[in-house]
């Protein structure tokens, strides 16, 4: 072999090796940052399912641990980004008439410039805030009104929802619609702190032929509030979690009590609306409703609704009753309803209205006095501090201010929320047993089973709730209080009693 030719195989035999090598390194690199892109969104994806496959005990350890991170940064917004595109929606889903249009690049700045920005009301700014998180999907059953004077009611149906509860809300829509909704075609809303998935609306939208809007809701609806001392509150958890209440160290489960509370009423698209049905991820209709429940509620004029009544858990709303009280006595309160509520102790007995479940005015929860109930209960920070539930609360508001006719209970719905279960019990007539299928495995009727709450209801004769009731009513807390001070969830001392009488 020539010089050259061994100079030329030398050559040729490092260039392939160099060759070689880079792309090796290249492919590696390459399938390193795809590891990283794919193991990121996997990560992503765990955490939600893990979520989603979490029993109460471990969503209670989970969101305790995380209790600091509570809704305010815009960090939890961009971690569901991830899972939204809103550039590959398809076509059907559209902008909401008459709402602004934009689409900004960058949305968490978008955001941040808004809530920096003032409005001349809440509603213009709140509206400016989520638009570009709001979507509406046009159900075909739209068409069967073109032409034709529409007579439904101003009323939706309000769902609060997360994303990884797909499964369980299209359960309680295909539910609803079988039973109601496909010959009425109401609207569904869907709300949610956080931006919904391009999946969730589609899969959704596909689950009625009802117009159906998927919104953010506006952060000042579900951020804890500055004066809520985060110190205590993480204090507060512990308690409640080592005694086993159940969510008593989730942040987010309060966040949620206090928005549907005092705030949904509040979100932009229930503006024009006079009445909204509440549906939950979840549930069972056991009964045709061949009727229309919230023409029904104008026509009788009534203002709230409910299927299931039933005992709170004392431990998540120590303060509530005494809160309310004060309400009441500071507000000169008069009621013909709030007795219902009251046992021989001149304490609250714990009923309330299940609010998984409610067809109410929103003109109601829009009044100056719910408003200002709320707010009252408000600033005493206990949504945080204890665990207050939304349900209590629309039951109390509805003593405080409504009447015993203005109620109604729907007997004939069959529902189902969680391990509760009720449908009608008929004796006269076997027009019930035409019109509900209870399955099999549901054997016991909570009516039935566990109706105090809801023989006080049927039984119960308006009683005239003055001043004087409230005075007295706390005045027995107190002095109970005091009897019960070596229980060390109620120490006071014999000045701090007194301080109190004298008060009230
Ligand atoms: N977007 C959003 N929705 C929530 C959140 N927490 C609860 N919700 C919704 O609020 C409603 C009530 O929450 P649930 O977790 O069902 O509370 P619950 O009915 O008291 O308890 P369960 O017995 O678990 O059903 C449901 O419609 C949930 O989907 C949250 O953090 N974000
Ligand atoms: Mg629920």
């Amino acid at each position: 072999m020539s010089k050259f030719k061994t100079v030329f195989y030398v050559a040729a035999i490092a260039l392939t090796l160099v060759l070689n090598i880079t792309i090796l390194i290249k492919l590696r690199a390459s399938s390193k940052n795809n590891l990283n892109t794919k193991l990121q969104s996997k990560e992503i994806n765990l955490l939600l399912d893990n979520k989603n496959n979490l029993n109460d005990k471990d969503k209670q350890d989970m969101v305790f641990k995380n209790a600091d991170g509570f809704g305010k940064s815009p960090l939890e917004i961009q971690i569901d980004e991830h899972f939204v595109d809103y550039t590959k929606l398809s076509l059907n889903f559209t902008r909401v008439e008459n709402w602004p249009t934009k689409f900004p690049e960058n949305l968490t700045e978008y955001r941040e410039t808004i809530l920096k920005t003032q409005y001349l009301t809440k509603q213009n700014q709140w509206k400016e805030e989520i638009a570009p998180w709001v979507w509406h999907h046009r159900g075909v059953a739209e068409d069967k009104y073109i032409g034709k004077t529409d007579t439904r009611e101003k009323a939706a149906i309000l769902v609060l929802v997360r994303n990884s509860e797909l499964e369980d809300i299209k359960h309680s829509i295909r539910m609803l619609e079988d039973r109601f909704n496909r010959r009425y075609n109401y609207p569904y809303i869907f709300l949610n702190d956080k931006p919904f998935s391009n999946k969730f609306m589609e899969h959704v939208a596909r689950s009625t032929k009802s117009n159906t809007t998927f919104a953010l809701i506006p952060q000042e609806h579900w951020e804890v509030p500055d004066s809520i001392d985060m110190e205590k509150t993480k204090v507060e958890f512990e308690k409640l979690v080592s005694q086993d209440i159940v969510y008593g160290g989730s942040l987010s489960y309060r966040q949620m009590c206090r928005f549907n509370s005092g705030f949904f009423y509040k979100h932009p698209l229930v503006q024009n609306l006079k009445y909204y049905w509440r549906l939950e991820p979840n549930i069972d209709f056991y009964c045709d409703i061949d009727y229309d429940p919230f023409k029904f509620m104008r026509e009788n004029k009534k203002i709230y609704s409910f299927v299931i009544i039933l005992y709170e858990l004392k431990k998540t709303i120590p303060t509530l009753w005494k809160t309310s009280l004060e309400y009441a006595k500071q507000n000169n309160i008069t009621s013909n309803l709030l007795k219902l509520f009251v046992n021989e102790n001149k304490d609250y007995n714990l009923c309330h209205f299940w609010s998984n479940f409610e067809i109410a005015s929103l003109d109601w929860y829009r009044s100056k006095e719910y408003e200002s109930y709320f707010q009252f209960l408000d600033s005493t920070g206990s949504f945080f501090y204890e665990r207050w539930g939304d349900a209590p609360i629309h039951s109390l508001a509805a003593g405080l201010f409504l009447n015993k006719d203005q109620i109604h209970f729907f007997n004939d719905i069959g529902y189902r929320h969680d391990q509760f279960a009720r449908w009608p019990v008929s004796t006269t007539t076997n027009e019930f047993g035409i019109k509900c299928q209870v399955p099999k495995n549901i054997k016991e009727n909570f009516d039935v089973a566990s109706g105090e709450c809801l023989n006080f209801w049927n039984t119960y004769k308006p009683y005239e709730w003055t001043n004087l009731d409230s005075t007295d009513a706390l005045n027995t807390l107190y002095m109970n209080r005091f009897k019960a001070a070596n229980d060390d969830t109620n120490v006071i001392t014999i000045n701090r009693w007194r301080e109190m009488i004298v008060n009230n």
